[in-house]
């Protein structure tokens, strides 16, 4: 400062921990300046400040849209202290330096995304100004100015400020953290003032920035570099997903791993009732439904054991000691001996004692608590050059009607057997065909680039099960005579589920009428890319 002494800038709106970092910078000797609010609750917490008005000699004005833009305040955060003239006028204004500046932002986005929502009036007097002001000033002349926007580098901050030696890395760390920190909030500030004017139509303002969550091992494959980032918004809220599991146990998450978790949590969290999913590469090989977990868990292993095997195993229910148990315990239906092995378990809870119990069965098992994913979020993938975004397929059985199109009609359990097939296919990579029976996917053909191939796939693996069972694609079936309708017709599938909305619908219908096969007809679509 102008008398020499250090001074520190603190205006925070979240004002967690903000006692002890006022001790602390008050025990190292620095005044600190502040805001109305943050400035009695330093005073509250026994340390004395400085008001702002009292360096700018002006009041806080317009209902504090002007409180610290000012020269008083820019110019002891700007000021070269290597360039003369910048210190001499300074010194000619009477301005002090600022060696520390804490700020956090009015908190934008939780009150524009509150439950209710918040009137565009209130929208607007929640923009910050004047704090990301402050924030890209000092993070601008990081080399003297220390700037700190999260409450979790408080304790760093006083550490570093304790010590006598310089370093420019841990400056320029916090000027990073500072400006990424910025640009979320205006990001959020765009989206939503988009919105304001499109409504939630689509497309929408695509702003948001990542925030690293953590660097991995590798990508796809060893020789390739990768990262995991959160959307900002993830961060500050809490919301569901995989990107906000907690891990409980077990090797770190790879990319993969998280494809595939991803995978399995997405389709588990469709169903209802109790349910086991098993992926293995992304693709769903195993699901089933029971009251009894265990034996929907077995079941699911059961329908494809070879491809089980590694897989990640997902329930949309409480891991508890009994279910632990089976996980460790259960012997692979191939050889009826080897424990099965698996990558990843993912479940909305666990008991203290089955956490205890599957953390004995390997220490690599990663074991997954994750929050269900929240609906209406945006799906983006990446291409060369560009992102395509759309919304996410949140489509639910009761949202589509499954129209009998044949003369026969399908009893009450086939039309059940339709709908869980259904829900499964929606999670199978196109092309996509899933037999189901009781509950139970007895077979599934991924990813081929002829329905067919798929059909016969799912056939393969449903074996002697497939009799009367149910058959759902993803999409229609372009060619119904010597095709994949009358390949599953002939295979003595009793219910087939499907879109519709062929030219050769007509020939389909034939068939299943030639078969007696019923045959239904959603008008959506699947198809998963
Ligand atoms: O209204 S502002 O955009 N104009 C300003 O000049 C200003 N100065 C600080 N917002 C401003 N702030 C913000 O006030 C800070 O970013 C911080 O979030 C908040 C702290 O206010 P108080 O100390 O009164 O609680």
């Amino acid at each position: 400062s102008s008398s020499g002494k250090k001074q520190v800038l603190i205006s925070l709106s979240d004002k967690g921990d903000l006692a002890s970092l006022g001790s602390g910078l008050q025990a190292l000797g620095y005044t600190i300046v502040s805001t109305g609010g943050t400035a009695s609750a330093l005073e509250e917490a026994g340390v004395s400040v400085t008001k702002v008005e009292q360096l700018t000699c002006f009041p806080e004005m317009l209902d504090g849209r002007v409180k610290t833009l000012h020269p008083n305040i820019h110019g002891g955060i700007l000021a070269r202290r290597d360039q003369k003239h910048h210190m001499e006028a300074l010194n000619e204004h009477g301005i002090g330096t600022f060696d520390v500046v804490v700020v956090n932002l009015y908190p934008f986005y939780d009150k524009v995304s509150a439950a209710g929502g918040i009137s565009f009036e209130d929208g607007i007097e929640n923009i910050d100004i004047g704090g990301p002001t402050m924030i890209r000033a000092a993070a601008k002349n990081h080399k003297d100015v220390l700037v700190v926007v999260d409450s979790s580098d408080y304790p760093a901050l006083l550490e570093f400020l304790k010590g006598n030696q310089d370093d420019q890395q841990f400056r320029r760390k916090l000027a990073w953290k500072a400006f990424q920190h910025v640009a979320s909030y205006d990001s959020a500030v765009s989206e939503w003032m988009w919105k304001q004017t499109v409504g939630d139509k689509f497309p929408p303002s695509l702003t948001v920035p990542l925030s690293l969550k953590s660097s991995l091992r590798y990508g796809e494959n060893p020789h390739q570099k990768a990262a995991f980032y959160v959307d900002k918004s993830l961060s500050e809220v809490n919301t569901g997903g995989i990107a906000t599991a907690i891990q409980h146990h077990g090797k770190e998450m790879s990319y993969n791993n998280y494809l595939d978790a991803d995978a399995a949590w997405n389709c588990v969290c469709e169903f209802k009732n109790p349910t086991c999913v098993v992926v293995k590469h992304t693709n769903p090989c195993g699901v089933a439904s029971r009251d009894d977990i265990l034996e929907a868990y077995r079941l699911a292993v059961k329908a494809d054991p070879v491809s089980a095997f590694g897989g990640i195993v997902a329930f949309n229910v409480e891991v508890d000691e009994a279910l632990a148990k089976e996980i460790r315990e259960f012997r692979s239906p191939t050889d009826g001996e080897t424990r099965m092995f698996y990558e990843i378990v993912v479940a909305p809870k666990y008991s203290k004692k089955g956490l205890e119990i599957l953390r004995g069965k390997s220490k690599t098992l990663r074991i997954l608590e994750a929050k269900k994913n929240e609906k209406g979020k945006l799906s983006l993938r990446q291409v060369g050059g560009g992102w395509l975004a759309q919304d996410s397929d949140d489509l639910i059985p009761e949202d589509i009607q499954f129209n009998v199109v044949s003369e026969k009609s399908p009893q009450e359990s086939e039309l059940h057997d339709a709908e869980f097939a259904w829900l499964c296919v929606k999670h199978v990579k196109s092309n996509a065909i899933v037999i189901a029976k009781n509950n139970c996917m007895l077979g599934m053909g991924s990813g081929q680039p002829n329905r067919l191939e798929s059909l016969r796939i799912a056939f393969r693996k449903a074996g002697e099960d497939a009799k009367g069972a149910a058959l759902a694609s993803d999409a229609f079936f372009p060619f119904a005579w010597n095709d994949a309708v009358e390949e599953a017709c002939q295979n003595g599938i009793g219910v087939i589920a499907e879109p519709g909305g062929s030219i050769r619908d007509g020939d389909a219908i034939d068939c299943c009428n030639k078969y007696g096969v019923s045959l239904l007809f959603t008008n959506v679509r699947h198809f998963r890319h």
